[in-house]
């Protein structure tokens, strides 16, 4: 039997990590371990990492050991460093952002901040490249004057990923995201003052801080500054996540994009070239797909954009 001086290593999932020191959830509870020697590289610990830790009697445990990852989503951070040229001087290195998550569900305001068509598109290769369900969620419906919702839920029909959406005066509105999250494992991810700690505090029962959105820019203000996992009540995990103001695309190559790219897999192989980009080249049966509706042009137009942007063209949105 182990008692209060003899504490026994446990199992547990990583609540949140800082700099020197995590908290891991396990049984029912926060125990609050210290950082120490080669888990002190940056992004070696993240929120959902499976540990096995040796709780401290009093006050820091220590962590043992970290199991290997069954899916890893990495989130390109640029360097800060100054350059002669600012566009591709940039260093741009993958950081771990969440760590043994099923799904990725990307959260986007209506409004305040607008939609932006091109973050969520970019954020669902990011899920097509880490293996994740991806997921849309849709916040501040409230917000809708003109039938918005219902126009990016078409934007999105028909490629097997659900289009969602709620507004927290109505906390009914919650009930499908709640249905979607039961018994995965989620990681909740856009950009700053769409709502995504808002969500969970509605779903978990959680009190984390959320902000004001400003109103001149509108951007938001970075309230969440750490992911976080938490336990839902009906079963599962969702991890909030801070939020993001780009989102690069650093490691695809152009010829692979199409592959992670929302509907696009069931037209490649077909083409006249094997490393086609679906852009100018002849034979090429995506392009042949969107000139006869069976791929929606305004669909195409997104993926153009990020075909420019990992061929190096031009800068991100
Ligand atoms: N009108 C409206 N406002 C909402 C809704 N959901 C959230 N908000 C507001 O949006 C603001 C930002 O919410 P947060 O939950 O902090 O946003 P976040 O995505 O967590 O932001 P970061 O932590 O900075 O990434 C807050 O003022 C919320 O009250 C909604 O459904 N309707
Ligand atoms: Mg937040
Ligand atoms: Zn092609």
């Amino acid at each position: 039997m182990s008692g209060p001086n003899d504490p026994q290593e446990m199992e547990g999932l990583v609540g949140a990590a800082y700099a020197r020191r995590c908290l891991v959830l396990s049984e029912g509870r926060e125990w609050e371990c210290a950082v120490g020697g080669r888990l002190l590289r940056k992004g070696s610990l993240v929120a959902g990492d499976r540990v096995r830790f040796l709780p401290g009697a009093e006050g820091l445990g220590t962590i043992r050991e970290v199991h290997p990852r069954s899916t890893v989503l990495e989130r390109p951070q640029v360097g800060r460093e100054r350059s002669s040229n600012a566009r591709f001087g940039r260093s741009v290195s993958l950081q771990p952002l969440a760590a043994n998550v099923d799904q990725l569900v990307v959260v986007s305001s209506l409004h305040e901040p607008p939609f932006r068509v091109g973050l969520v598109e970019r954020i669902l290769v990011a899920a097509a490249r880490a293996d994740l369900l991806p997921l849309i969620h849709i916040t501040k419906l409230d917000l809708d004057t003109d039938d918005a919702f219902r126009g990016w839920q078409e934007h999105f029909a028909g490629l097997n990923i659900p289009v969602l959406g709620s507004d927290i005066i109505h906390p009914d509105t919650l009930a499908p995201l709640k249905e979607a999250l039961v018994g995965k494992i989620s990681v909740l991810v856009g950009h700053s003052g769409v709502g995504k700690t808002t969500l969970l505090n509605a779903i978990a029962g959680t009190t984390l801080a959320v902000g004001e959105v400003a109103p001149y820019h509108q951007r938001g203000r970075h309230t969440t500054s750490t992911a976080r996992l938490v336990p839902l009540p009906d079963g599962g995990w969702v991890i909030d996540s801070p939020g993001i103001r780009e989102f690069g695309l650093s490691g695809v190559a152009a010829a692979d994009l199409a592959r992670y790219f929302p509907g696009m897999e069931p037209f490649l192989g077909e083409c006249a070239f094997r490393d086609c980009c679906h852009r100018t080249e002849s034979g090429c049966s995506v392009r042949a797909a969107v000139a006869d509706g069976r791929y929606p042009a305004e669909r195409y137009d997104g993926y153009l954009k990020l075909l420019q942007e990992v061929s190096g063209e031009s800068g991100r949105s």
